[in-house]
């Protein structure tokens, strides 16, 4: 007995001691033959030995499911140990990925009016007349609908030329106030060096109780706004025209490039032109149902913003998806 007791105590894994059990409790084993011996005894000497068999007996099953438990802990750690990863090794990740140089921009964008409380909203690629020219001041006829400029259906619906229309949308389902913008794709057919048939705009749009918005806002919200995206740059505003603004101004940063002095990329003018804003025209107030309210709206192209945070000066590679362009922007 105590030998089988010192093998449980050095026994050293699980399996040993499994068959340790078979020896100690198996019909062949220790107690079925102790058990046996109680057959050729009587009276007092017959109760003693059962009593002793059995304080024996409880005493190893406690010994054997210690044993287990410890025996268990232990290989459990020694699994985990064999099967660690130092995840603090050197690897060489040659293959992660980073998001679009254009995206990035947007998000910067969506970001700063973001945190001047503006919404973002989003609609529909493929629109209708109405949203995408009537309501916006362009009517039937206007040189801005030709066939040339618009991606048209058979049906007459159309891939939105701007994400204007998100804009009509939102008014026709909410009341003012409202102050948001909207990102998103929109398509024209263009190829050249600073248009590719697909691109992507950010707009912004705030309307409230007549006399509460006024030019002078949409000046100074946007002036800190340039700043931000390009840094410590001059702002001016020049006179311009949109169906849908009135009056309306296109504006210029000081040249990122050559600060001022002039160079190829501003023309020898100084200015980049960034950005066109404007009062919203009352005819697309009309045309949603809106009385009594001022409002103001910018339009800015995200790639165009692109090309110049990033020097790219031919769009189309933009979208060529070269990695050796885009690992660039990394
Ligand atoms: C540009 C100029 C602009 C707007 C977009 C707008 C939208 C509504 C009402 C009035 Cl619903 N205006 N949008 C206004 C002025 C300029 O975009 O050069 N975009 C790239």
């Amino acid at each position: 007995m105590e030998a089988l007791e010192r093998s449980i105590q050095e026994c050293a894994n699980i399996k040993e001691l499994e068959k340790l059990r078979v020896e100690v409790f198996g019909k062949k084993g220790y107690f079925a033959a102790e058990f046996a011996k109680l057959k050729e005894l009587k009276g007092d000497q017959r109760i003693s030995f059962a009593a002793k068999v059995n304080e024996d007996k409880e005493r190893f099953t406690d010994l054997i499911n210690s044993k287990k438990e410890f025996l268990e802990t232990k290989e459990t750690k020694e699994a985990l140990k064999k099967d660690a990863v130092d995840v603090t090794l050197y690897t060489n990740a040659s293959n992660v990925g980073a998001l679009h140089p254009v995206m990035s921009t947007m998000d910067r964008v969506i970001e700063y009016f973001a945190s001047l409380n503006f919404s973002v909203e989003d609609g529909p690629l493929v629109e209708d007349d109405f949203h995408n020219f009537e309501a916006l001041n362009l009517p039937k006829f206007h040189p801005a609908r030709d066939m040339q400029d618009t991606f048209y259906f058979k049906d007459g619906a159309l891939l939105r030329t701007h994400t204007s229309p998100v804009q009509v949308r939102t008014m026709l389902s909410q009341k003012p106030p409202i102050r948001m913008i909207c990102p998103g794709s929109v398509f024209r057919p263009d190829l050249d060096l600073t248009h590719t048939p697909m691109f992507h705009q950010v707009e912004g749009l705030v309307v409230d109780k007549k006399g509460a918005v006024s030019f002078a806002n949409l000046k100074s919200i946007l002036e800190e706004f340039l700043k931000h995206m390009f840094g410590d740059v001059k702002v001016r505003f020049r006179p311009s025209f949109f169906p849908f603004t009135e009056p309306s101004a296109e504006v210029d940063i000081s040249c990122i490039f050559c600060h001022g002095d002039g160079c190829r990329v501003c023309k020898n003018t100084g200015w980049l032109e960034v950005l066109g804003c404007g009062t919203v025209d009352p005819n697309v107030f009309k045309a949603v149902g809106y009385k009594d309210v001022s409002g103001y709206a910018f339009g800015l192209g995200i790639e165009r913003f692109t090309m110049l945070l990033c020097g790219v000066p031919d769009l189309r590679s933009l979208f060529e998806g070269d990695l050796r362009l885009l690992e660039q922007f990394r």
